[in-house]
């Protein structure tokens, strides 16, 4: 028999989080509903009007497309009913939306509704990441590292609609059967390869990485990599999963920062990762451990394999030989 996505958390649930009594499930179905509206509507791009901007530029200076601003408000949608919900905190939104529900609200769910949208004209994939935290009282603080992330995941719009997600106990891929309407487990426990063939990385912004990046792409390219970069992360992360290898988005002239946003796209992967058998680092450190100061701040994000992460921070220290 199948096992849905619905099955397998309720399972993990009674392990995990036995004082949870469906909150915590309640509330991952919220997002996968949304990640379905989402897909369908993706699907019908092209046959109905919803490609193209929405005239809007939203907090990060950037211009919205139309299926930013849906899906977006497919997971406000989805989400603020639930009894579990305290916060929403959204890439499309500048403040986060507290749900005027103090008692019972006791996750913070952070996302990007729809990532990588610049794809989205030209049927490339996109995809939807999510974070959640715990928040036993409104008196607690909002911004948390990452390593005190309950659960991560994403979903990406590919050639099949998968659902990847990790409650701390290992990563699972679902993917979407059109004709039952669910996700159906296709990735049982997911190890990211040690090693992999592939780095990924903006190449046309190499010029202005830091030289220990240069070193390190140089040393990448001297062996027999090769190289993949399609400009949507979830896409870029969701094969450096599965095959291994190296993503990178390094600090640059125009982003010395990094472009990435730790809340909403660094963390739930760097997550992920780890949880995969993988790492995640800033540069400096581990991304889990960073403390945010913002919700929209953004980070340096490279993250892999481990053999190929062992050798970035050889990089980074100088002692590649
Ligand atoms: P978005 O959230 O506005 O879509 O931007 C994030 C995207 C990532 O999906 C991708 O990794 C990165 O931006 C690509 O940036 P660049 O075009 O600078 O390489
Ligand atoms: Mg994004």
């Amino acid at each position: 028999m199948i096992v849905t996505v619905q099955q397998h958390i309720l399972q993990q649930q009674s392990d995990l989080f036995p004082e949870a009594r469906g909150r915590f499930s309640s509330l991952l179905s919220g997002i996968t509903l949304a990640t379905k509206m989402i897909q369908a509507k993706i699907r019908r791009a092209g046959l109905v009007d919803i490609l193209g901007t929405a005239g809007e530029v939203n907090v990060q200076g950037e211009t919205q497309q139309k299926l930013d601003v849906f899906a977006n408000q497919a997971l406000l949608h989805c989400l603020s009913p639930r009894e579990s919900v305290a916060v929403l905190v959204s890439e499309e939104n500048e403040q986060p939306l507290t749900i005027d529900r103090s008692e019972s609200g006791k996750y913070v769910i952070v996302f990007d509704p729809l990532d990588g949208s610049s794809n989205i004209d030209v049927n490339v994939s996109v995809g939807t990441i999510f974070s959640i935290f715990r928040r036993d009282s409104p008196d607690e603080p909002l911004l948390k590292p990452g390593y005190e992330q309950v659960a991560a995941g994403y979903v990406v719009y590919g050639s099949s609609t998968i659902f990847v997600y990790t409650a701390g106990q290992g990563v699972y891929g679902f993917t979407l059967d059109p004709d039952v309407g669910a996700f159906v487990l296709s990735y049982d426990r997911v190890m990211m390869p040690d090693s992999g063939r592939y780095y990924s990385v903006n190449e046309a912004n190499a010029d202005s990485f830091p030289l220990a990046y240069r070193s390190y792409l140089a040393r990448l390219r001297q062996q027999s990599y090769s190289s993949r970069y399609i400009g949507s992360l979830v896409a870029d992360f969701h094969r450096t999963l599965l095959k291994g290898g190296v993503f990178l988005y390094p600090p640059t002239r125009d982003n010395p920062r990094g472009k990435l946003r730790l809340l909403y796209e660094a963390n739930p992967l760097a997550f992920l990762a780890e949880q995969a058998g993988g790492r995640a680092s800033n540069g400096y450190g581990r991304i889990l451990d960073i403390q945010p100061t913002a919700i929209h701040q953004r980070t340096p994000l490279i993250m892999g394999s481990r053999h190929e992460m062992d050798e970035f921070d050889r990089a980074m220290s100088g002692s590649l030989n």
